[in-house]
């Protein structure tokens, strides 16, 4: 199904695991705060509907989605955690920086994801407009977060 038709916050709650059992930790960029609060207020919904406790949700902050895979690996080092949702929002503007920075948290959390044994979400939007990054982040689309979520759940209970 094409992007633009799926709702990216409908998900079948009885093909996702209980997260009751689970730590999730959320490493948020702060570039387009607007965006990565309702990416994150997404996340956080869907988490504590399948059943994830509220203080096994760890959120930490870092400047840019440059700055996702540093935040995630040191997340993975001194937090106990069964799977990190990354959330940025890259939008693209005048300068070739919007390449660079999708390509760096792309590639930085894929090698997470190679090299450790914490899987890491990718929920970074990656848009061409601001309105394109609200219907994503809670808007006509859904939310991205929401389907970060279900992925982390997934992830955390495979192989348990
Ligand atoms: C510099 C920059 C630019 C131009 N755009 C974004 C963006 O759209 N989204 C985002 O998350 N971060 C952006 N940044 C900041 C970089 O991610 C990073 O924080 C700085 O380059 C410092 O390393």
């Amino acid at each position: 199904m094409a992007t633009e038709n799926k709702n990216l916050s409908v998900y079948d709650k009885a093909t996702v695991p209980d997260a009751g059992n689970f730590r999730f930790g959320i490493v948020v960029a702060e570039w387009n705060e607007k965006i990565t609060e309702g990416l994150y207020q997404g996340a956080l919904e869907a988490l504590l509907d399948c059943g994830a406790v509220e203080e096994n949700i760890v959120r930490w902050n870092v400047p840019g989605s440059f700055e996702l895979t540093f935040g995630c690996k040191k997340m993975i080092s001194s937090e106990k955690v069964d799977a990190i949702i990354a959330i940025g929002s890259v939008i693209q503007g005048e300068t070739k920086h919007f390449d660079f920075v999708c390509s760096a948290a792309a590639q930085g959390i894929k090698d997470l994801n190679v090299n450790t044994d914490t899987p890491v979400i990718f929920c970074v939007l990656t848009d061409n407009t601001l309105q394109q990054a609200l219907d994503r982040s809670g808007g006509k689309h859904g939310n991205k977060g929401t389907e970060a979520a279900i992925a982390a759940i997934k992830m955390a209970a495979l192989g348990t």
